[in-house]
């Protein structure tokens, strides 16, 4: 079973097979579902996990014919019943060294070797791949887990299981990227230092209500409606799609988010008559006649 509120029929394979994760698109769709699959540790990611999730991401970045990305975690556990989306970095495999985290054998974990901390990768890749990336949150969502929620386009959540949480500094592992500086911009500096500072439990209400989650909805229907709004988004102008989400980044992103943005705008320009002029004249080895194009206004 992938998840109780997983329905079989409407999903197939989506390609490479993973261990810790499940990878689906839709049928006959161009929605494709990325879920954690460790419900019996609330879906807490190891470096294994990690780097399953980011050849997930980059497989779906790479195909021309999909549009939105959906993230969620399977469940329920299969030892008491617990919803989760993530509970953040497994907590059993972190090493003593720091950022090195090792195997339950105590070897290092070679895909973490280095100290490197590679969740950030995924969350830069869910912030620069060009497709909407929905967080789909059936239960817990803590630590990394939230922040992982945070950098996510949007974000639906069951109003019956979710609960967001953030417990980095109850076990010294805080991320102070996007998880909190990002967040202080959804919710307010105020309300971000209070799930950080307090580490409360939040619903999905409250969490909408804050402008952390854009719609709670009834568990049963969650992956319903994150398929609908998958759709949704889908039927759009892939193009429009992408500048608006590089342009929403941009401010946020400082010089890198400039980057992406104008590497887009570049993108777009190659396809003119102009710069084909350009790219001529120099395979030609003639002067180009940029005089034939107009000063826009
Ligand atoms: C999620 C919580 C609140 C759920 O509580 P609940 O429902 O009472 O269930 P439990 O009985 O506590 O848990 C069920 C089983 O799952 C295991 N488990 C849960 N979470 C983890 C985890 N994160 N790691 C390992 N195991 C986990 C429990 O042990 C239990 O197992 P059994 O059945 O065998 O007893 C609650 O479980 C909870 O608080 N979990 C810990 C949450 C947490 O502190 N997570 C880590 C927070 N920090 C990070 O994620 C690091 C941040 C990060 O990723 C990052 C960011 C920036 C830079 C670097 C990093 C980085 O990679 O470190």
């Amino acid at each position: 079973m992938v998840s109780e509120i997983f329905d079989p029929e409407k999903w197939e394979s989506a390609g490479p097979d993973f261990d810790d994760i499940t990878y689906h698109r839709a049928v006959e769709s161009g929605t494709v579902r990325i879920a954690f699959d460790r419900p019996e540790v609330r879906n807490a990611f190891r470096p294994k996990t990690v780097d399953e999730l980011y050849d997930a991401l980059d497989h779906a970045k790479r195909q021309t014919d999909v549009g939105c990305v959906l993230l969620t975690g399977n469940g329920p556990s299969p030892k008491d019943g617990g919803w989760a989306f993530c509970s953040g970095g497994d907590q059993t495999v972190r090493g003593e060294d720091g950022y090195e985290y090792r195997g339950e054998d105590g070897q290092t974990d070679q895909a973490a070797e280095g100290g490197r901390l590679h969740i950030l990768e995924v969350q830069r890749l869910i912030r620069h791949i060009p497709k909407p990336v929905l967080c789909v949150v059936p239960g817990w969502a803590v630590g990394g887990g939230h922040s992982l929620h945070v950098v996510c386009d949007m974000t639906i959540a069951s109003e019956d299981h979710a609960v967001f949480k953030q417990t980095d500094p109850d076990v010294a592992s805080f991320d102070g990227g996007f998880g909190s500086a990002y967040l202080a911009k959804q919710v307010g500096q105020k309300k971000a230092r209070e799930i950080f500072f307090l580490g409360k439990d939040y619903d999905a209400e409250e969490a909408a209500d804050m402008g952390m989650v854009n719609e709670a909805v009834p568990h049963e229907e969650l992956e319903d409606v994150a398929l609908e709004w998958a759709e949704e988004m889908n039927a759009k102008s892939p193009t429009a799609m992408r500048m608006l989400k590089y342009a929403f980044n941009a401010t946020d992103d400082g010089m890198v988010g400039q980057q992406v943005f104008a590497g887009e705008a570049t993108r777009l320009a190659y396809m003119t008559d102009e710069a084909q002029e350009g790219r001529d004249a120099f395979v030609e080895g003639r002067e180009p006649e940029f005089d034939r194009f107009d000063w826009h206004y």
